[in-house]
């Protein structure tokens, strides 16, 4: 029913510009915390489709969003390989088997779509169940990139170092990874198109730890056979990088049909460096969501100004919410944002 979203993928006239956030069902909701619990833990809630379900449709409630987002994560991909997520208490996700020498990426292998991943397979058909049509169901994947960070790492890290290291030390051997990891992307995105999920995400999170050369080489090659390999499915494919901007006109290259950008780059230059060749999605400082609800009206005019008029704005923020935030805020700034932009009905 409300396809403003895909309309502005497509960068055709929308009646305001469509909003939705990165990890909008999250902690700063107590209805996710309570469910959660209730799950026992976050990996359960992953993988129980009718609870994933469940927080899909928690923020929709709440807020006038133009679009949810699977509830899952980046690393299920790296778990399905055999790597074993795990979260432990207070310290995030980690892998059991995380890859440090080359026989454990050598030996790695596609997983099964409909076996090994399939409770996300049937999350995304009962939700597009459940959403009756309502908004836009978005599905994602890590990018090989930024999955690799964690698969060498074995976790979160502040530099990850010893996967930049690998770049410079056997370049061979991560494009080897790379290689492996961009395979499960593409299936797992088109295996995702398949059940019904109706636009892609990519997270490329990681990507602006790297230079100029090595991002070109490790990331965005393999962003572009992801473009390439999804270019025909129905769903369009919006590339995320963080502290990528200095790229955006590169990733528009690749064929996706919108860039999303974090709160460093401006939108009114990147608009200028890809031409109408993308749809734009970002890109509010997420800090600004424990401001006042005065200076988050502000700020979303600026973000909205800065893209300025014509089709083609995603509003989101330039990285996911935090688990801070009043949920009365988000309130705040969904109606700024369809408030500010709401087109005349002339034009
Ligand atoms: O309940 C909890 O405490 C677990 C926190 C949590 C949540 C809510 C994790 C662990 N993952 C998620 C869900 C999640 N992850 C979504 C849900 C859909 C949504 O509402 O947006 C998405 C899209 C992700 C994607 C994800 N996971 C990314 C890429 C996006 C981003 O934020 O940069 C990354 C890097 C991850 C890894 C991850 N999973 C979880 C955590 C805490 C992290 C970050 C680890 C780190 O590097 O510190």
């Amino acid at each position: 029913m409300n396809d403003r979203y895909l309309c502005a993928l497509r960068r055709e006239p929308v009646d305001c510009t469509p909003i939705w956030i990165m990890r909008q069902a999250g902690r700063y909701l107590p209805e996710y915390r309570a469910t959660r619990a209730r799950a026992g833990s976050f990996l359960a809630l992953a993988k129980t489709p009718e609870l994933a379900c469940e927080v899909t449709l928690q923020p929709l409630d709440r807020f006038a969003l133009d679009a949810a987002i699977l509830f899952s994560d980046i690393l299920t991909v790296p778990d399905a390989m055999g790597l074993g997520l795990y979260f432990a208490e207070g310290e995030g996700p980690k892998f059991e088997r995380p890859l440090r020498d080359a026989a454990s990426i050598e030996k790695l292998a596609v997983p099964d779509m409909e076996t090994e991943l399939g409770y996300v397979m049937d999350a995304v058909r009962l939700i597009r169940r459940e959403l009756h049509g309502r908004v836009p169901l978005i599905g994602f994947s890590g990018s090989p990139w930024t999955l690799a960070c964690y698969m060498i790492e074995g976790g979160g890290s502040d530099g990850f170092a010893r996967v930049r290291a690998l770049a410079y030390e056997n370049p061979t051997l991560l494009h080897r990874l790379l290689a492996t990891t961009t395979a499960a992307v593409i299936a797992y995105l088109k295996a995702q198109a398949a059940a019904g999920a109706q636009a892609l995400q990519v997270f490329d999170t990681w990507g602006g730890l790297l230079s100029p050369r090595l991002y070109r080489e490790f990331s965005l090659r393999y962003l572009q056979q992801i473009a390439e390999a999804v270019a025909g499915l129905e769903p369009p494919l919006i590339l995320f990088g963080k502290g990528t901007g200095q790229f955006a006109a590169e990733l528009a290259a690749t064929g996706c049909a919108a860039v999303g950008l974090d709160w460093t780059t401006d939108l009114a230059s990147a608009r200028a460096a890809c031409g109408d060749r993308v749809a734009l999605q970002g890109n509010l400082d997420p800090t600004v969501l424990a401001a006042s609800p005065e200076v988050i009206e502000r700020e979303a005019k600026g973000v909205l100004d800065s893209f300025g008029v014509g089709s083609g704005h995603i509003f989101n923020l330039g990285h996911g919410i935090t688990p801070d935030i009043n949920p009365e805020h988000v309130a705040v700034l969904v109606d700024a944002v369809h408030r500010f932009s709401r087109r005349s009905g002339d034009g």
